[in-house]
């Protein structure tokens, strides 16, 4: 067949990376169809303590090229198809987590091209996945730096001893036509050192900027009525919450007010609105701008409901099998869905439309773009020369258009690779909900297990799994935060598992509660959360189990250098974590002050290890210093999440110390000192504060802070001598 095939190939002269890329020409008189086109395959046994040697020399059967053999211990990183998907580690002996709920819910979850392998051992990876070798600390990741062209995956099988893996690319069957040519991604292959700080570092910048990530210097906080009022949003709950975040901005900073699913008939009649919303969309986003804030709104523009107009209305914007049957979008709002051909000219003017729509007229600034997936179903599009990748970069195309450069837009149920450059943030894990594990109307039963679907076990560990993407590839969403103590299945310490994850993530902090009903002591527990951490903590175990349960995060302030560290009980009961010294990065000398902000304690941590004993799916947050003689030191404090950010300045003098804190909001808690005396007279904005001792020169002071306030503290008395 006159077909020209090209590779090309290019090495980094920074990072130990190897690309290359396919060229197809089709220099023949008729159309020719991509098929599903291999970049690499390597198989067989080679002894070698990492994946550093690929060669060929040795001949194995199927014509690739060698593997060394797997090490005890080895694991793979799976990444998940869309935002809602399983992302984790998986060791030899595991099963890849797929959903058992068939056609309800396959074709939402999963690439059908990628698949879910069913034995031990094997894994399908979307874009990129990671052989790890925890033993040696090196990663071996394969797959794709972008997924503008073609949906690539990468296979593996580690199972007896047998080290497999290929890297494809999906072609789906679209058509080349005569004098017209193919270019896929670059492929990649590149090793990884686990004991760096960030060991995805190289690989996320170089995909990003492949891309054109859109990564925004301030990531939003806002609210959203999904998880409180679920289809029942209306005019009045809007306004209510509105009205909360309008007088507690002094607490709460909430920056964006979101309408979810609900405000229209049905998803696919964008433009009717539901009978009993009771408000209209313009006049609500005005009402939040009128507030200071920035309105937002959510849509689901190519999934329609088969029943909705966009659907009945036009047959032929509908994702169909050669066989003209539609494609199944899964099943969600009570039926099977379908999804819509972007295409298809008359999709892309009616998406066009209702965006343009939304962020003109109705004024919305912020979109909440959902069930993004549906645009890459399989199916015979309108434009037979694309690919299902690119027809997924069109429709965001569409979107990011008719939005303007100006509109932030959150990708949620979205192919990954698809939504860099296009969103400013994105869902990286399955939603929440209010309780720990999923379940279906009240009943968990076959439910619970299910890796995607609603529930905090699920949402944390998407967010851990997929932590290092944040700011590399937009701002990471990992979903609102519930902290509602009525209306929910939630314990306490799963909310704040929930919360800190969430605060460690440095992304989109987004609550989703009925704001006028809340306790003051769980207002008091999202104010904590403000101003945002700086940056992402380093999730420490992502590679050696799943879900992963520790992060670490390094911060630097005016009261000097502290490092905070989160560990997460998955169990289902009460556990004691060992934490060991060098995994946050301290010697084994010298004594360090540990302040545990859910459980507002104090204690001195000499020995190897730490054992904390934390509630089932609890967590434990600490605060970990370097004790300092007797120099006057701030060893924590429950007034914000950084313990000690907001500490803008600090000063000792002979027998007195000053903080000048600047929380940009009032907050109520305790902070805990290390001071040369006996006894200390402590004052807040210059009324006396209540405190207490607690041994060895540590004290405990009760603060009632406003946006910024000063405290200072006198002592009397020798320093304590043990
Ligand atoms: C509105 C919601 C919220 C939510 C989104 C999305 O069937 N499913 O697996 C499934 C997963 C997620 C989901 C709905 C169904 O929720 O993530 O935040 O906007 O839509 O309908």
């Amino acid at each position: 067949m006159p077909v020209v095939l090209t590779v090309d190939m290019a090495l980094l002269h920074d990072a130990p990376w190897l690309l290359w890329r396919l060229g197809v020409e089709n220099k023949g008189p008729q159309a020719i169809e991509l098929g599903s086109f291999r970049m690499l395959e390597a198989g067989r046994l080679r002894r070698s303590p990492s994946f550093q040697h690929l060669s060929g020399s040795s001949g194995p059967p199927a014509g690739g090229l060698e593997m060394p053999a797997p090490e005890e211990g080895v694991r793979f990183f799976v990444n998940g198809w869309q935002s809602w998907s399983f992302a984790g580690s998986l060791g030899v002996g595991d099963r890849q987590p797929r959903t058992r709920l068939g056609p309800l819910s396959t074709p939402i979850f999963i690439n059908p091209r990628t698949g879910v392998p069913r034995q031990r051992g094997r894994f399908a990876s979307d874009m990129f996945g990671i052989v790890l070798q925890p033993a040696t600390r090196a990663g071996l990741l394969a797959g794709w730096i972008s997924q503008l062209e073609a949906f690539g995956s990468v296979d593996v099988d580690l199972q007896n001893r047998i080290a497999g893996l290929c890297i494809r690319g999906q072609g789906d069957r679209a058509a080349l036509e005569p004098g017209s040519a193919f270019h896929s991604d670059w492929a990649c292959l590149g090793l990884i050192d686990l004991d760096r700080p960030e060991p995805l570092e190289d690989y996320l910048r170089l995909s990003g900027r492949a891309a054109g990530a859109r990564v925004s210097a301030q990531a939003p906080a806002g609210w959203s009525s999904w998880y409180y009022y679920f289809e029942t949003v209306n005019g009045e709950n809007v306004r209510s919450n509105l009205d909360w975040i309008a007088h507690n901005r002094g607490l709460v900073p909430l920056d964006v007010l979101q309408i979810d699913d609900g405000f229209e008939a049905n998803v696919g009649d964008w433009l009717t609105i539901r009978e009993g919303f009771d408000g209209r969309p313009g006049e609500l986003s005005q009402a939040a701008r009128t507030a200071g804030l920035l309105p937002g709104l959510w849509l689901a523009p190519y999934i329609a409901k088969p029943r909705a107009e966009w659907a009945r209305a036009h047959p032929d914007w509908i994702l169909r099998s050669r066989s003209g049957r539609a494609v199944n979008a899964g099943y969600n709002w009570s039926t099977f869905n379908v999804g819509l051909d972007p295409t298809h000219p008359g999709v892309q003017e009616a998406v066009d439309r209702l965006v343009r729509k939304s962020v003109e007229d109705w004024g919305f600034e912020f979109l909440k773009l959902d069930f993004l997936y549906a645009a890459a179903l399989p199916g015979q599009r309108f434009d037979r020369t694309r690919t299902r990748a690119q027809a997924m970069r069109q429709a965001l195309h569409t979107i990011r258009q008719a939005a303007g450069d100006e509109t932030w837009l959150l990708g949620c149920g979205c192919p990954l690779g698809s939504g860099i450059g296009y969103v400013d943030s994105m869902r990286i894990g399955p939603d929440v909900a209010p309780r720990w594990s999923p379940a279906y109307q009240g009943v968990e039963l076959f439910f619970r297990k299910e890796p995607g679907l609603p529930s905090v076990r699920n949402a944390v560990g998407g967010s851990l799994s997929r932590m290092a993407l944040n700011r590399q590839w937009w701002i990471n969403d990992p979903d609102c935060l519930l902290v509602r103590a009525r209306d929910t299945h939630l314990k306490d310490q799963e909310v704040q598992t929930l919360i800190s994850v969430a605060a460690l993530t440095a992304g989109a902090l987004f609550d989703s509660d009925d704001l006028t009903s809340l306790d003051p002591r769980r207002v008091d527990w999202l104010a904590k959360l403000f101003p945002p951490l700086p940056r992402s903590a380093t999730v420490l175990d992502w590679w050696q189990t799943h879900p992963p349960a520790a992060l670490r995060l390094d911060l630097h302030g005016a009261v000097g250098s502290w490092t905070l560290a989160a560990f997460v009980n998955w169990s289902d009961r009460p556990s004691d974590v060992q934490i060991s010294r060098a995994a946050l990065g301290f010697g084994s000398s010298g004594a360090l002050h540990v302040l545990d902000f859910w459980r507002h304690s104090y204690l001195r941590w000499e020995a190897e290890t730490l054992s904390q004993g934390i509630p089932a799916h609890g967590v434990s947050v600490v605060a970990v210093r370097h004790e300092e003689g007797s120099t006057p030191a701030w060893l924590g404090d429950t007034l914000h999440f950084s313990q000690g950010l907001e500490v803008k300045a600090w000063e000792c003098e002979e027998a007195m110390a000053r903080a000048q804190l600047d929380l940009g909001h009032r907050a109520r808690g305790s902070i805990w000192l290390s001071l040369p005396g006996t006894s200390i007279r402590p004052s807040v904005d210059g009324a006396p504060a209540a405190w207490q001792a607690i041994g060895r020169g540590v004290f405990k002071i009760d603060v009632e802070a406003e946006a910024s306030s000063e405290i200072t503290i006198r002592w009397d008395g020798l320093p304590s001598s043990d």
